[in-house]
């Protein structure tokens, strides 16, 4: 102790020391968990922490540079084989479009879907399949989906989203496994040799 500590810094030294140890511990130990408790509500009630999960997961993505880099360029877009055989469709949503407008997938064959959006909030609803998802931007939406037959999906967007949002509309065309396994990759991008 210095001789000339402030008196209010002698008098909370003293008490500190009159405080025997043990009970020093104690109201470190309360107050640690007390802190700690404080935190993890605010994380759950502000959720503030979530940005770090979606960044970790991946899942975390800049609507502004959609097409400039990362999984979203647009020849990464489309139907695409995964090297285990898995089929992942990678489209992103924008007013008012889906990109790409057409895609191919294999009829009764569970396929991966991950959209995002360059711009605001819109939802592919699948018709004739009950699939309604979300295509948020800043976030990656992944689903898992199957065409039970083969045929043409439409894809109207079922968000307000805009000036243009009633004539927003995509398609899924699904076609026979035999007849997806035939097609070159860059034929399985759009539809447009169909
Ligand atoms: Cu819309």
């Amino acid at each position: 102790m210095p001789l000339l500590a402030p008196a209010k810094f002698r008098v909370d030294f003293l008490i500190w020391q009159i405080i025997n140890s043990e009970m020093r511990s104690r109201l470190l130990f309360i107050l640690a968990i007390t802190l700690f408790g404080c935190t993890v509500a605010a994380t759950r009630y502000y959720e503030i922490d979530q940005p770090i999960w979606r960044y970790l997961r991946g899942a975390e993505i800049n609507p502004a540079t959609l097409h400039l880099q990362g999984e979203f360029v647009e020849s990464n877009l489309g139907s695409a084989q995964e090297p285990d055989g898995s089929i992942t469709v990678r489209m992103i949503a924008q007013q008012y479009v889906f990109v790409p407008q057409c895609v191919v997938v294999p009829a009764g064959f569970s396929v991966r879907l991950r959209i995002t959006s360059a711009d605001a909030v819109h939802k592919l609803g699948i018709e004739r399949t009950g699939y309604d998802l979300e295509a948020v931007p800043g976030a990656v939406t992944e689903a898992h989906l199957q065409f039970p037959t083969p045929g043409k999906y439409g894809v109207p967007c079922k968000e307000f989203c805009g000036a243009g949002h009633y004539a927003m509309r995509g398609e899924f065309l699904a076609v026979s496994k035999e007849q997806f396994r035939s097609l070159k990759p860059e034929e399985r991008v759009t539809c447009a040799s169909r």
